[in-house]
């Protein structure tokens, strides 16, 4: 069975891009993959991050997880900074990756912008730590967005180096997989922007914590166009705000664009807005209230995250300890 390492950062409560584009594909993979789900806390920090919030957090992903479908028993779900391995074989990997490769990574310079010189270098050598998320385990799957891709690639490149530099062949090929039917949500306020945690208007993103009353009114004031839909899928050229609402109906109703546009095209935005306000609740709601109910009881969440950490350091230890051997550290 091939072992997966899926991460997510706990800087928010998770949206339903974080669903669609993630949770939902980790879900079924369960079924046929040894899977290690981690709350990457020490990627969180990469940009500041108030502590109260951070621990917060982290349960509201956790409880979101578990209400989702996320089987802790049978998978491993944990924090990362409870694994201190992960640490350990990144600062290896920075002693590895070599600065021209960082420097080609376009999500740094899409997050740092022109302001490059006031990030933190934890940001700039974020791709060296995921790539220790994954080695330290020896998985050879990750699940990613397309926008990982390159992190992915340059995991391979340090693998790689590391083998060539100290004349093993330790660790194998990562096989970026990006699930055939993982959806890109953008934002309700600007359908060119992905939804995301940390854009500053939570009208942009529905959390997997709202309840219907607030799900039915970020879809109200959801920014559309003064055109009605369009009767097939070439009429949403153009049309970025059009194409994302549709998009999501199509993705959380198994229906293709063309056949929400073949029974909703000519219509205006007020009845097709409550058409995928009812698919949402009836999807969202379950999970927040499940979620509600556990965050209820944070001793059993914490308890989850030591199980899978204790679970997680007995994987990843060996696999470190022979790095720090390769490497030349006395034990
Ligand atoms: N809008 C999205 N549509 C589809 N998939 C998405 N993901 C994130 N946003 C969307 C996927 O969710 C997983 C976990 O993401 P993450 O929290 O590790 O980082 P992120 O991609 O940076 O997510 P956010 O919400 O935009 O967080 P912030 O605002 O903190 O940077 C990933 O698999 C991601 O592809």
């Amino acid at each position: 069975m091939k072992r997966v390492f899926s991460g997510i950062q706990p800087t928010g409560i998770p949206h339903l891009g974080n669903y669609l584009g993630a949770i939902r594909n980790w879900v079924s993979l369960q079924d046929d993959h040894e899977c290690i789900f981690c709350l990457v806390d020490l990627h969180a920090i990469t940009v500041w991050q108030n502590p109260a919030d951070l621990r917060e957090q982290t349960r509201q992903q956790t409880a979101v997880l578990l209400a989702s479908g996320i089987d802790p028993v049978g998978q491993i779900l944990f924090n990362q900074s409870a694994v201190s391995a992960h640490a350990r074989l990144a600062w290896i990997f920075n002693c590895v990756a070599r600065l021209g490769w960082l420097n080609r990574m376009t999500q740094f310079k899409d997050k740092a912008g022109k302001d490059r010189e006031n990030h933190s270098a934890g940001l700039y050598v974020y791709p060296n730590l995921m790539a220790a998320d994954i080695m330290a385990y020896q998985a050879t799957r990750v699940p990613v967005g397309d926008d990982q891709r390159q992190h992915i690639e340059l995991a391979n490149d340090i693998a790689q180096k590391f083998n060539h530099d100290y004349g093993v062949e330790f660790f194998q090929t990562i096989e970026a997989f990006v699930p055939p039917e993982a959806a890109r949500v953008m934002s309700l306020r600007d359908g060119t922007k992905k939804m995301s945690k940390s854009d500053a208007s939570a009208q942009s993103r529905i959390d997997m914590t709202d309840d219907a009353d607030m799900i039915a009114l970020k879809i109200r004031r959801a920014k559309t166009d003064p055109e009605p839909l369009p009767g097939s899928a070439e009429g949403l050229e153009g049309r970025p705000e059009a194409r994302n609402l549709v998009g999501l109906y199509a993705v959380l109703s198994g229906l293709s664009v063309d056949q929400v546009l073949a029974q909703h095209g000519g219509e205006g935005f007020g009845p097709f807005k409550q058409a995928l306000t009812d698919v949402l609740v009836s999807k969202i709601e379950p999970i927040a209230l499940e979620t509600r109910r556990l965050l209820a009881d944070t001793g059993h969440l914490d308890a989850v995250l030591r199980d899978g950490a204790a679970r997680a350091g007995a994987i990843a230890e060996p696999i470190v300890s022979r790095v720090e051997e390769i490497v030349g550290f006395l034990k």
